[in-house]
């Protein structure tokens, strides 16, 4: 059934009524939703109290850290990230896209930053990316690689795909990263505190897991594009890199 502005509930409820007999043997049914058939009136609330865009605090952290081995999550963070590189004439092999499996870029980061000692290993992690699977912060905190920098943009929505507000909203990721054992936290409030603190951060040889909660706005550019290497040119670009 294909679901568009004119469908109403009724037509739902009796298309589902006709496929009682499908669903009783075990068959599929499929309901195509086409954008904009969905409304809804409520007012969700919404918490941000930052000042700098996503994009804004990860073209900072590309910049100050620039020489690590990156990994970012699913959504826009990504596509900013491969913007930013762009932009300032970086190659993107440096970075990982992790495209499609939020909330697995921790793990991916925490993997890689055990197995490559030597280099620093950040990590560009969402909100609703850090909510969806939050038992990787005691995994991490467990097995506290101290190369690993775990930056969590916290704009308290899930942007990439609409905004709709996260759990994080509110709470701070980086108190619940503290109690679950990260070696050293920061919560970055604005622009001014995050470039102090990646100054300091990149100047260091960290001796401690380190997780930094970046307060952000929602939203993002209007013309952020999409990244013109596919996932496949990637991995291969980031594995030779790594093999380097
Ligand atoms: C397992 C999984 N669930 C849902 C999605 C769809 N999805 C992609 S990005 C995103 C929102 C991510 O929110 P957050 O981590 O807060 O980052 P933001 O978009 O706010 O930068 C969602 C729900 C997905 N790609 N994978």
């Amino acid at each position: 059934m294909i679901v568009d502005g004119n469908t109403t509930a009724d037509d739902v409820k009796m298309f589902l009524k006709s496929k009682e007999g499908a669903f009783a043997e075990g068959k599929s049914v499929a309901l195509v939703v086409k954008k904009g058939a969905l409304t809804y009136d409520g007012k969700p609330a919404y918490f941000s109290a930052g000042t700098m865009s996503r994009e804004r605090a990860i073209e900072l952290i590309a910049d100050k850290m620039d020489g690590s081995v990156f990994v970012s999550t699913t959504g826009k963070a990504s596509r900013e990230l491969f913007e930013i590189r762009e932009k300032h004439g970086k190659s993107h092999k440096t970075d990982f896209l992790t495209v499609g499996s939020m909330g697995h870029a921790s793990s991916i980061a925490l993997q890689l930053a055990t197995e490559l000692p030597e280099r620093r290993v950040v990590l560009i992690d969402g909100d609703g990316a850090v909510v969806m699977h939050m038992g990787s912060l005691l995994v991490a905190a467990e097995t506290a690689p101290k190369n690993l920098i775990h930056f969590a943009i916290n704009n308290g929505v899930h942007d990439s795909v609409g905004g709709m507000p996260t759990p994080a909203k509110q709470k701070s990721l980086s108190d619940i990263a503290a109690a679950c054992g990260y070696g050293r936290v920061f919560k970055a409030e604005n622009e001014d505190e995050l470039s102090k603190l990646l100054d300091k951060l990149s100047a260091e040889d960290s001796e401690a897991l380190t997780f930094v909660e970046v307060i952000t706005t929602r939203g993002a550019r209007k013309d952020l594009g999409r990244p013109t290497l596919t996932a496949k040119e990637n991995i291969d670009n980031f594995t030779a890199f790594l093999r380097e």
